[in-house]
Formats: C-alpha cells, structure tokens, sequence
C-alpha cells in the first residue's frame, strides 16, 4: 500500500504508520523520509481522514468502527465487513458511487472478485449479464508470506529428493495440509456447510454485491496453484443479447477503463500472470464464443492479486473519496 501510495502520489499532508505493539518502535521509509510505526489504539485514529486496515478481520472488527468514530473513513483490506449492508463494497471502475452512502467503512473486497467485476463490467453496461460460472487458478501469494515460503521450500525438497511435511496451504487454521509444489489444490480457504468453500462465496456473493445485480447467477470453483503471484481466471458468461461477435466483445474490453486487452490467437497472445506481475491492469484475453449458446462468452482474467486484488484498490477507494468531496 505504502509503494502504491507513493507511486500514486497521493495527496497525503501527514502519515502515521500503525501496528500491533510487536512491531511499533520499527522504523519504515515513505518517500525518503523515516517514520516509526506506532501502536495500533483507538486513540491513534484521532484527527486521521483516511485509515487504510489491512491486518487480518479481527483487527478491522475491533479498531474500524473505533476509528469512524474518530471521524476517519476507514478502507478495509479484510473480509470483516463486506457483506455488511451498511458498507459500500467498492471497485472504482464498477461502483464508486457507492462510496456516497458509506458510514465510516468502506470494504475492499477479495482480489480474485476484483478482477473479474472490472472485466464484466463493460459488457454488463453495453450487453447485459445473467450468468457467470469462473474457476480460479490463484497464485499463493494470496494465502500470505508464510505459503510462498512453504512452495518455494517444497519445491527445492521435491527437486533434492528430500521429505517435507505441508503445513500452511490449502489453509493454515485447516485441519490437513497439502503439498502446493507440483500440484494443485481445489481448496482456499475453509469449507462451509454448502459444500462451497468461503472463498467461492466470496466471489459469489461479493460479485452480485458490488454489481447490484442480487439475481445474477454466479458460480466460482476457486484452485491454488503454485504460482507466486497472480490469479488466473477462466470465466463463462451469458450476456442478455444474441449474435454479438468476439470482435465487438474485443472492442469493448479494449476501451475499458483497468483493463489491457491481450487477444490475438494468430500472435499466440493471451494474459498470463508471469507477465501481469507488478502491473496494475486487469488483463483479458481468449475470449471466445461458445458453441452451443449464442448469448455464452468464455473469457481469461489475469491480474496481480496483491496489486489490483488488494493495495492499488484500497488506494483507488481513497483517491475516489478525494475526487468525490467525501473527506470531512
Ligand atoms: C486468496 N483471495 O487468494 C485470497 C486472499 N484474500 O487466498
């Protein structure tokens, strides 16, 4: 968040840079210049306009309302409150003016449901949407620090012959674990009574949120590969119009805003995560009709799930609430 908002030039007059009591007194360079993090309290938010949280859902649910309180508009990195029908759920490309009826809160929601929602917008805005069925390929960045060690520490042990014992992915408060190394792994984050798991309903429910379509279909298997970082996403979709072309689809994507178009079969062109790494765009390629429905698209979404996934869209959150007037 700290490399966005510098690469961004937010407008910030002052910084403070809070954690847990483990990690104040560390010193962290902004912009050349060396700030000490301080404790997280709720006092700390006092005179703050803008709180970015990005330390886990118990930490947002304890100090986020404490520092609306404070009068600051509190962007929230976690899963806390984005299902909160009092808190906007925002995607700037999709639903800024949702940041009008915030109250105090505002939820950045999961990075595998960014990419795609910034992807089907233009074509719900021109073509209409009723169905999205997306299968995930996520890259284990998303699990944290911990499970990109875990894959690079398999792979050198699968590589040397030696033994290993998985014990963060598919999710670390899971009962089993299993190698990421060489494999994939139909499971991020925990099962619920559905047979879902919590990210599928993430991405399910977020989906139809941010869009305000309640009764859209969607449908999310979520996969783990081992990749570091960048989601993957194959996402069929059916449109509310008959006989539009791959080539009027193309044009579209082509003019939205956060997404690169990467499409041309002949040039074997298409997105892939090595290649989004670092990028704050949404990257869509191999979009295809389907063959049996004449409203049913395919489509591939690649994105950096720590970029536009997480840092640059609290940060774009913060530049609409600059943008719109909304600071007290
Ligand atoms: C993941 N979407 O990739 C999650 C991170 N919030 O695990």
């Amino acid at each position: 968040m700290l490399k966005t908002l510098e690469q961004r030039n937010f407008p910030i007059a002052s910084l403070k840079l809070l954690a847990s009591k483990r990690s104040a007194g560390k010193k962290v360079t902004f912009k050349g210049k060396e700030y000490t993090i301080e404790e997280a309290t709720p006092h700390a938010f006092e005179g703050v306009h803008i709180a970015l949280f990005s330390a886990g859902g118990a930490i947002s649910k304890e100090l986020a309302p404490e520092a609306a309180k404070r009068g600051a508009i509190v962007v929230d990195n976690t899963s806390a409150f984005r299902m909160d029908p009092d808190t906007p759920l925002v995607v700037p490309e999709v639903n800024e003016h949702e940041l009008n009826n915030h109250k105090g809160i505002i939820a950045n929601p999961n990075c595998s449901t960014i990419q795609m929602v910034v992807a089907l917008e233009p074509i719900r805005k021109k073509y209409g949407l009723s169905k999205v069925i997306v299968s995930t390929y996520q890259a284990v960045s998303g699990a944290g620090a911990k499970a990109i060690n875990e894959m690079n520490e398999q792979t050198r042990s699968i590589l040397d012959g030696e033994t290993f014992t998985p014990e963060v992915l598919p999710v670390s408060g899971d009962e089993k674990h299993y190698q990421i190394a060489f494999n994939a792994v139909p499971q991020i984050d925990k099962f619920q009574d559905n047979g879902y798991t919590f990210e599928e309903m993430k991405m399910i429910n977020e989906t139809k949120k941010i869009m305000g379509m309640q009764h859209l279909e969607v449908a999310a298997t979520c996969v783990r590969l081992p990749v570091e970082t960048g989601h993957s996403e194959s996402v069929y979709i059916e449109i509310d119009k008959e006989n539009i072309t791959v080539d009027e689809m193309k044009s579209i994507l082509s003019e939205a805003p956060g997404v690169t178009l990467q499409d041309d079969p002949s040039e074997q062109l298409y997105p892939m995560p090595a290649n989004c790494v670092g990028k704050d765009d949404v990257f869509v390629g191999r979009i295809r009709k389907d063959l049996d429905r004449s409203n049913g698209f395919h489509l591939w979404v690649v994105s950096d799930n720590l970029i536009k996934g997480a840092a640059l869209n609290s940060v774009q959150i913060a530049e609409s609430l600059v943008n719109l007037n909304l600071l007290k």
